[in-house]
This record gives structure tokens, sequence and C-alpha cells, in this order.
């Protein structure tokens, strides 16, 4: 019996600091210690970072990295729609519809038209929309350049750091979703 009651005790003592430490959850809608927002879902494509936490960046403006952006797909596409996740603890992309955003972004195909969107408060991930008449070209091929710059005393970031996820891609009737379609980050 003092057995059983030394182990009730000692369950006790464990399973009450977890219970009440209310460790903070990530997409329950509460923003909570050690969040910066919670939007009450666990995705990158939206104002509020998968992991509720928009690291902060004073940016050097004198020290930019470039990345680039590189798609393939298996049949003709005229319409993309990405999203690109950066550590923006590491670097910082200008903000939406800055004089310094407006060369943050090069390099796109001939003839495509682009449109992006930097998510977040401070920018956490890059929505970007590049579509064409026709399709497409090369394929594979390189979409487009960013020129991030790099946060004050943080450490350089690597290609891991970085994701890029195809959200849609239309084929020629503008339509059609082509399945398979990819995009990828590299650093120089
Ligand atoms: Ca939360």
């Amino acid at each position: 019996m003092q057995v059983i009651l030394r182990c009730l005790l000692a369950l006790a003592v464990l399973v009450v600091p977890v219970a009440r430490s209310h460790a903070a959850v990530c997409g329950n809608g509460v923003r909570e210690e050690g969040e910066t927002c919670d939007d009450g879902n666990t995705s990158n494509d939206d104002d509020c970072p998968a992991n509720c936490k928009e690291e902060a960046c004073t940016p050097v403006l004198s020290a930019a990295r470039d990345a680039t952006v590189t798609w393939n797909a298996p049949a003709p596409v005229v319409g993309l729609t990405l999203l690109l996740d950066y550590p923006e603890g590491k670097v910082n992309l200008p903000a939406n519809g800055s004089d310094a955003q407006r060369g943050a972004l090069t390099n796109f195909p001939p003839g495509t038209t682009e449109q992006h969107n930097n998510l977040g408060m401070g920018g956490h991930a890059l929505r970007e929309v590049v579509v064409k008449a026709t399709p497409i070209t090369p394929r594979p091929g390189t979409l487009f350049r960013v020129h991030f710059f790099d946060c004050e005393g943080a450490t350089p970031p690597v290609a891991s750091d970085f994701s890029c996820n195809v959200k849609h891609a239309f084929g020629p009737d503008g339509t059609t979703e082509v399945a398979g379609a990819t995009c990828n980050v590299s650093l120089p």
C-alpha cells in the first residue's frame, strides 16, 4: 500500500508542473508567451508564420544577399503561384511597395508579369505569382532572383533555411492545374 501511495505521489509531482506550465500552443488562435502572433493555424501562407514567431531583424542595407529561385514542371505552365519561406531572423526583404523592394525581385523570364506579397509584420515569407500569355520558359530554369539584406548580428543563412512550395501551376488553358511543379532556392 505504501509503495502504491509513493508511486501516486511521484506521479503527482511529475504531472502537476506540466499541467501548470501552460505551454504555448501555436495555432490555437491565442497569442501566448514566446509567440509574436497566432492566427489560429500553422500555415506559412498568411501574415503569421507557421511557428507563430516572426523573428526580429534589423536589416544591414550595405549587405545584400541574393537568392535564386528556380522552377520545373512536367508540362507547360502559364501561371505559377509559389510561397517562398525565408529565415526572417537572418535575412530581410523590404516591405511591400517600398522603394527598396522595387529592386528586390529581378530576373523573371522574358514576357512574364509578376505580383508579389511579402507576408507578415516585418515579413517572413514571400508569395509570388508569375504569369505569361504563353508557356513560361526556360523550363526548368530560373524564375527570379531575390535581393535580401542580411540582418544585423545574424549568422549567415544557408540554403536549407529557405523553402519554396508551388501552390498553383496552371497549364496553357489557364485553369487546369499541372501537378508536380516544383521550385527551389539556392544561394551563391
Ligand atoms: Ca498560441
